[in-house]
């Protein structure tokens, strides 16, 4: 399908290298552009023409494969629109090189505002330990592109609400919304058009998975699944019938037993489950209905859980020191996501900031008020967050660090270190993005775990 014909990728990063390399092997003319020429250097050698800052598409262009990143509103991407030219995503042509194969991988597909990469990685974890050749991919950080042609049998496939945009033909066998709580409206718009991209990715599934408790996720199942398929539901409660859940200290399946009117299976005990934490309770039941629906069984599901590794970053202890704990979740770019890292501990020093990319923190520290120790506060979204704890726990102290990077961070720990108390955790939970500060929030995490490490070793320069 690529042979012969005229692509333009948009976006010279993760994603575009993927695509340039997928369409020169395959026979296509790329031309990739990217509004900053240093990226562009960075795929020289792949066979493609690079023209930096490209804001119509070259005169022969057949079709445009966009990097996520980039907005529809972008010159580029609307020219080529205007054009005639079919715009689509990485993930989209992946899914349509892959119906070319002769044994395509079947794709079970996850989005969500919050645990979409924990949840994958567990998916993935479940489906190896049922004995099933399989891979997690997509918006945790390795493009689909890159494990397409694999020889695969099941991908675990992350999907952000900016890949999903860009998509309009994935059928995934089994495919779930996590969770949506407002994120990315910068890119979106309105919640309706971010709720609306998440929600595709039902719209050609044979089996679509909601969160019982989740009023978004309930609402897009509902929208977006198609006549006939199997709906499962999943809770952090006593499971009914088609649900997945908890009763007492273990998850519980009541969807893909013989008989889920009476039958219900075990799946692990909730001690067992790591990372711990509720929302990740609700991963683990997620990735267990995506599993169950494969057809892995619930020996598979538990002994996949049982060998899951946690990636870095994602509310991972990074110190001890005086009985204080220190977490860094700095994957936690939402309020959302904040939220749950927050509501896991009951007597946090909350480092916290960022870019919030138009999302409202009030309802977040609303309800972890009553936890907080103090707060230290980074970063572009600073001021807004220090309203938001003046308006709903007034009696918090509050600090606000200076603006930089690793010594920004230095200071923020040492500040926090000064105000826990032995049985505190000191959370890194940011509730926005990094990039005003650093390149990325594993770069932030790795400042605030270094900075962990440097106070233990007493080589901290906090700048105070
Ligand atoms: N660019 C332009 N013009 C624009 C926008 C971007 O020229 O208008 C260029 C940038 O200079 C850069 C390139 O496009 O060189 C970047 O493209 P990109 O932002 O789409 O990023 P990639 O490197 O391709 O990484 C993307 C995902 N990034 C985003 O969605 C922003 C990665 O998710 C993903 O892991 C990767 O593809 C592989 O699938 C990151 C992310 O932050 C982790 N995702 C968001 C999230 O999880 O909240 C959605």
């Amino acid at each position: 399908m690529f042979a012969g014909r005229d692509v333009l990728v948009a976006g010279a990063g993760v994603t575009g290298r993927s695509a340039v390399r997928a369409l020169t092997e395959r026979g296509a003319r790329v031309t990739v552009t990217d509004g900053n020429p240093a990226r562009l250097d960075e795929l020289r050698g792949l066979g493609a023409e690079l023209v930096p800052g490209l804001t119509e598409p070259p005169a022969g262009t057949d079709l445009v494969v966009t990097s996520p990143g980039w907005r529809p509103t972008a010159p580029l991407l609307v020219a080529s629109a205007a054009a005639g030219i079919e715009v689509i995503g990485d993930v989209e042509l992946a899914w349509r090189a892959s119906r070319d194969l002769p044994n395509p991988a079947t794709w079970l597909a996850v989005t969500g505002t919050n645990g979409k990469t924990t949840t994958v990685g567990m998916l993935e974890s479940m489906l190896r330990a049922g004995g099933v050749h399989a891979l997690a991919c997509g918006n945790i950080g390795l493009p689909v592109l890159d494990a397409v042609f694999e020889g695969y049998e099941a991908l675990a496939v992350e999907l952000s609400s900016f890949q999903l945009h860009w998509s309009s033909t994935l059928a995934p066998h089994a495919s779930v919304v996590l969770n949506l709580a407002e994120d990315h409206l910068d890119w979106h718009g309105t919640m309706d058009e971010y709720a609306a991209a998440k929600g595709t990715i039902h719209a050609h599934s044979a089996v679509v998975v909601h969160n019982s408790e989740d009023p978004w996720s309930v609402r897009l199942a509902g929208e977006y699944a198609p006549a006939g398929a199997k709906r499962v539901g999943f809770r952090l409660d006593t499971p009914r019938p088609g649900e997945l859940g908890l009763v007492e200290d273990l998850l519980i399946d009541r969807a893909y037993g013989p008989d889920p009117q009476h039958s219900a299976e075990e799946l692990i005990s909730v001690g067992e489950v790591r990372p711990a934490g509720r929302h990740n309770l609700a991963n683990a039941l997620a990735a267990a209905a995506l599993a169950r629906a494969y057809g892995v069984d619930p020996g598979g599901v538990a002994k996949g859980l049982r060998e899951f590794q946690p990636g870095a970053h994602r509310a991972v202890e990074v110190g001890e020191s005086g009985g204080v704990r220190y977490v860094n979740d700095s994957k936690a770019t939402n309020p959302h996501a904040a939220a749950g890292s927050l509501l896991a501990h009951s007597s946090v020093v909350w480092i916290a900031g960022g870019q919030l990319k138009g999302a409202a923190v009030d309802e977040l520290v609303e309800a972890v008020a009553g936890r907080l120790r103090g707060a230290v506060l980074m970063g572009t979204d600073a001021p807004v967050i220090a309203a938001a704890l003046a308006r709903h726990a007034p009696d918090v102290p509050v600090h606000r660090v200076a603006s930089g990077d690793d010594e920004a961070m230095n200071e923020a720990v040492s500040v926090a270190s000064d105000l826990a108390r032995p049985g505190d955790v000191v959370l890194l939970a940011p509730a926005g993005a990094s990039l005003d500060m650093f390149r990325n929030y594993a770069h932030r995490g790795d400042a605030f775990a270094d900075a962990v490490l440097a106070r233990a070793t007493g080589s901290a320069d906090d700048g105070r």
